[in-house]
């Protein structure tokens, strides 16, 4: 499967081996794979070309920054530089802008390819994770080139897979995850210290799920969803983003096939759809977003608009529940 890529490997590693600057980004709200794809991606670098400017951009995320933090960059940075982006689908979503049409930019990407904004896009939808990506890239150049993989690249992207995952959870979880997970245990990092830290959560953010156990509402057969209001945050002290990590947590429930958190930001209202087999993704895009067909974000403009989403979002189930002809339990 590595093979169709190859040319695009091949074309990567010699832009990276002629520019001695180059400044890697991710997404804005960075997720473990944002920082594992990210890192892995400097560390690979540095390690076997370590006489090359390498900078790293996006604003540090407070429960994240453990694994490394960003630098502050300016204009004059990005003179002469190559910039590659990782795990980040469309160009509004990349945090930190200040390169220019000069820059030659590179996009490592995995979500469906809606927005190719690279000069080069290595976009591989059939990966769990930008990070499984970067090992595929990082593979492909170690037997042809013996370029090498030290232990914080492993550590950076075992724990990019363990996020977009969900621990091996998610059916993007494939034959090839399991076996680059297996190859990235080989090195020296503390696995066990490494989840332990990722599943530390501030009292906030503890309470906070509670309101969402107590609060989410069933819309109909198979769809769940929960409104998360300004003050809400407020009382709980969570940011937006702080909110959207909880949606994985209805997962569990009974009969449930696809829901969302939608999260009032003021202007918008900003929507993150989850699902256990409908495809989602084609939905989002009808407000404003998009994503994986089983993960997926939109934007909606107010409550009104929602309902319509959730309208939707009910259709796509009831078919298929009905094409899959699954009776729900209760
Ligand atoms: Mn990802």
């Amino acid at each position: 499967m590595t093979t169709n890529y190859e040319n695009l490997y091949e074309e990567i590693f010699q832009k990276i081996k002629e520019n001695d600057r180059i400044i890697i980004h991710r997404h804005e709200r960075p997720d473990p794979d944002a920082y594992g794809s990210q890192g892995a991606m400097y560390q690979i670098i540095k390690e076997n070309f370590p006489e090359k400017t390498l900078i790293t951009v996006g604003k540090d995320s407070p429960s994240l920054d453990f694994l490394f933090k960003n630098s502050e960059v300016t204009e004059e940075d990005y003179k002469e530089a190559l910039v590659i982006v990782t795990d980040t689908a469309n160009f509004p979503r990349i945090d930190g802008k200040l390169f220019t049409k000069n820059n030659f930019l590179i996009k490592i990407d995995h979500h469906p390819p809606l927005d190719n904004y690279g000069s080069i896009n290595l976009v591989d939808t059939e990966v769990s994770s930008c990070s499984e990506l970067i090992y595929n890239f990082y593979k492909y150049l170690n037997k042809k080139y013996n370029i090498k993989l030290n232990d914080e690249a492993a550590k950076l992207l075992y724990l990019g897979i363990v996020g977009d995952t969900g621990r091996f959870l998610f059916p993007n979880t494939s034959n090839n995850t399991l076996k680059v997970a297996s190859e990235l245990i080989k090195y020296d990092f503390n696995m066990s210290a490494l989840l332990d830290k990722m599943e530390i959560i501030s009292e906030n953010i503890m309470r906070f799920r509670a309101f969402i156990f107590e609060n989410y509402d069933v819309y109909q057969d198979g769809v769940a969803y929960l409104k998360i209001t300004k003050e809400d945050m407020d009382k709980y002290g969570v940011d937006p983003g702080e909110v959207s990590t909880g949606v994985n947590l209805l997962r569990s429930l009974q009969d449930l096939y696809a829901w969302c958190f939608a999260i009032d930001e003021g202007n918008k209202v900003r929507v993150r759809i989850r699902s256990k087999g409908p495809v989602i993704n084609t939905l989002a895009e009808k407000y404003a977003g998009g994503g994986h067909p089983l993960a997926s974000g939109a934007t909606v403009k107010n409550w009104e608009e929602f309902d319509d989403l959730l309208d939707d979002m009910a259709r796509v189930v009831a078919e298929y529940l009905k094409e899959n002809n699954i009776k729900l339990e209760n």
